[in-house]
Order: structure tokens, then C-alpha cells, then sequence
């Protein structure tokens, strides 16, 4: 940004397309996938950008939509670092709060985009036909036949293939912070341009080899700096760390929550005094019988960890049998001592190989074990 420090392009054309959206009669949508993860929320801004640069959209305006509510751009640590780096608010950015599709889609004066994606998410199956462009690099699921403009190529991130676009036709106009976004993204999805880790292609790192010079960024500082925020919990409430890698299930009539957490318990107590009562007060809000917390770190051994935690002491010491039996090498904790200290129970997990997907299904059926017991009670 040599010739004007304090322009931004993405900034600019944000700030821009968000107050397009209520002015324009046709809204041209580019989404990521559901998931949102920092490769989904870059190629749908980078992109929105390409095409407004470079087509000639008279009534349209091309806007990006991240598929997440606002409240929960905060639980993608690492986004929110690259964003602010690049100097772009998180007022400027469009979640799912700010745009109704539906109603767009009603007045046929919607036109979606899908990047890093190439099937709509369940929420967003009634717009198949409003679908005119991919750009991918997940398997083809072959649909949207009319789709007027279909790349899907197996690079390592979504973003190579909008670099590819912005370096052959906007070169002039990338400035730092567009550069920083992309550059980052591909480095964060190709574990730093590793071979090894299986997912680099030529692309990629022909892309980020154009682009770190325009951000001004050391590779290996901006690989592990996006690496450090993307596990940095540091400004998560308690609840937020819970909900950031969670799942639900229900088992007979139990509702339960698995909450996977990439910190210690150690550090956690010691982040937040009042862990426990988060714990329930986190089951209560959910309206869970039981939240499993399961806890994975590199100390620099890689550690599991489980907390437990129900309103219901006498399902809970079932569960804890239950436990007992299996192959998980359970040894108790001490959790910080409460009133309620029958409501939970805290585990050094040695079996480091059960991961969610591994206990889910042993919880499932204990529990529906437990819940046939309760039948039979009443
Ligand atoms: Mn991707």
C-alpha cells in the first residue's frame, strides 16, 4: 500500500456492499460452507470482491455471507486474528443476522456463489436453483447442472483458486491486507506448505509465493502466529469454549452434550474460578442431563483429559460404572471443591485414542441402558 497507507480495497468494498444490500434489487450471494472456517469466510470476501472489481453488475451487488450468527465469529479464535490484521472490522462483515435469503429468494432477486463448498448446507437446500457459480476444492458432488461457471479443482485450500483469479486479473490492485487473508488461509490449510501433510499443490504454493511479498510477511511467523490464535482461548468466556467444538445427542429421553477443549483443566480452573458452576450452569442452558467435556493438549505430550458433569447424581454415578468397565484408563482428578460435589467428577483420561467420535457411541449406550433403568423406576 505504498501509494495510500490508509486505503483498504476489502474494507472499502465491505463497508461498501453492506449498505448496498438494503439498495440494490438483486443481491449476489457468495457463501462459504456451513462450517465457516477461516478457508470458507476468505474465498467468500475475496470473491465478492473479485466479481464486483471485474463484473459489470448494474442492478446486482455482490456481497460475501458468512453461514454463522455473529455471536459466533468469536469462537473462530484465528479468524478474528486475521481479519483484524488485515484491518477489517467485524462490523463490515455480513452474517447469517444481517441478510434474508429467503426473502431474496422468494422475489427471485437472489443469486448465490458457492466457494469452498459445492453442495448447499441443510439450512440453505431450498436455493439449489438460485446456484450459479462454484469454486471448489471438495469432491464434485455433480449438482447444479446450470451452474454457468464451475471450478473444482483438489487444491489444498478453496482461497488458491480465488488467489489464481485475483492474480491474473486484479495483480494492480491487491493490496496488503488482501494479500495478508489469502496468503494466511493457504498457509493455515497446507500446514504451512508441508508436502507431507498431504494436502499442498503447486497451486498453493505458487500463490503464497506471489502473495507474502505483497502482505510483507515472514512465512514461518505467519504460519504459527495464525497456528498460536487458532487454539487461543485466552478471550473465550467459559461458556464459549464449551460451545466452540460441540455436539448434542439424545439417548432414549437424555439430552447430552460432548464438548471437545483444547486446554488443560489445570489452566482452565485457573482461568475461571468458577469452572463448575459454568459446567452446570452451561447444562442447564442447553437443557442437558449430562455434559461431557473432553479435554485434549500438548504439554508437550499429548494429554487427554474428561469432566463430567450432571444435574442428576444418581445417572451420573451410573455413568461413572459404567466408565469404570471400559478400556479409557480413567484416573480421578481433583475438581475444585463445591456444594454440589456428586453433580461431577474429573478424569485423567490415559487411552489417549478416544477421541468424541470414539466415546460418543460407548455414552450412547450406557445411556440408553440408563434410560430403560428409569422407565422401569417410574
Ligand atoms: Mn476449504
Amino acid at each position: 500500500m505504498a501509494k495510500d497507507q490508509s486505503r483498504n480495497e476489502l474494507e472499502s468494498f465491505l463497508k461498501n456492499a453492506k449498505n448496498r444490500i438494503s439498495s440494490t434489487r438483486k443481491l449476489c450471494v457468495v457463501m462459504g460452507n456451513e462450517a465457516a472456517d477461516l478457508d470458507s469466510m476468505v474465498s467468500a470476501v475475496s470473491y465478492a470482491w473479485y466479481k464486483t472489481e471485474t463484473a459489470k453488475l448494474a442492478d446486482t451487488a455482490c456481497v460475501p455471507l458468512i453461514p454463522i450468527s455473529r455471536q459466533d465469529f468469536k469462537l473462530r479464535t484465528e479468524a478474528v486474528y486475521l481479519f483484524h490484521e488485515a484491518g477489517i472490522e467485524e462490523a463490515s462483515l455480513i452474517f447469517t443476522d444481517d441478510l434474508n435469503l429467503h426473502a431474496l429468494h422468494e422475489k427471485s432477486a437472489l443469486s448465490l456463489i458457492l466457494v469452498d463448498h459445492n453442495k448447499l448446507g441443510k439450512g440453505f437446500a431450498e436455493y439449489g436453483a438460485d446456484v450459479v457459480e462454484i469454486l471448489d476444492h471438495h469432491q464434485d458432488e455433480n449438482l447444479y447442472p446450470e451452474v454457468k461457471y464451475r471450478v473444482i479443482e483438489p487444491v489444498g485450500s478453496a482461497s488458491t483458486l480465488v488467489a489464481e483469479h485475483i492474480l491474473r486479473d486484479l495483480k494492480t490492485k491487491v493490496d496488503a491486507s488482501i494479500a495478508l487473508l489469502l496468503a494466511g488461509t493457504i498457509l493455515l490449510d497446507t500446514v504451512n506448505l508441508d508436502p507431507n501433510a498431504g494436502r499442498l499443490t503447486k497451486k498453493d504454493a505458487v500463490a503464497v509465493a506471489e502473495l507474502l511479498p505483497i502482505a510483507r510477511k515472514s512465512q514461518s511467523e505467519l504460519f504459527d502466529k495464525l497456528q498460536y490464535e487458532k487454539f487461543n482461548v485466552a478471550n473465550l468466556s467459559t461458556s464459549d469454549i464449551l460451545r466452540k467444538d460441540y455436539k448434542g445427542y439424545v439417548a432414549g429421553e437424555i439430552r447430552y452434550g460432548m464438548s471437545s477443549v483444547l486446554l488443560s483443566l489445570d489452566a482452565w480452573k485457573k482461568k475461571d474460578s468458577n469452572l463448575v458452576a459454568e459446567f452446570a450452569s452451561y447444562a442447564r442452558s442447553m437443557n442437558l442431563t449430562l455434559l461431557i467435556v473432553m479435554n485434549a493438549y500438548t504439554k508437550p505430550k499429548f494429554t487427554r483429559e474428561l469432566a463430567l458433569y450432571s444435574p442428576d447424581s444418581a445417572l451420573l454415578k451410573k455413568v461413572i460404572a459404567a466408565l469404570a468397565g471400559t478400556d479409557l484408563g480413567l484416573t480421578p482428578l481433583a475438581p475444585p471443591k463445591g456444594d454440589d460435589a456428586d453433580h461431577y467428577v474429573w478424569y485423567a483420561q490415559a487411552n489417549e485414542a478416544y477421541s468424541r467420535k470414539k466415546l460418543q457411541p460407548l455414552v450412547q449406550n450406557f445411556l440408553l441402558g440408563a434410560a430403560l433403568d428409569r422407565k422401569v423406576d417410574k
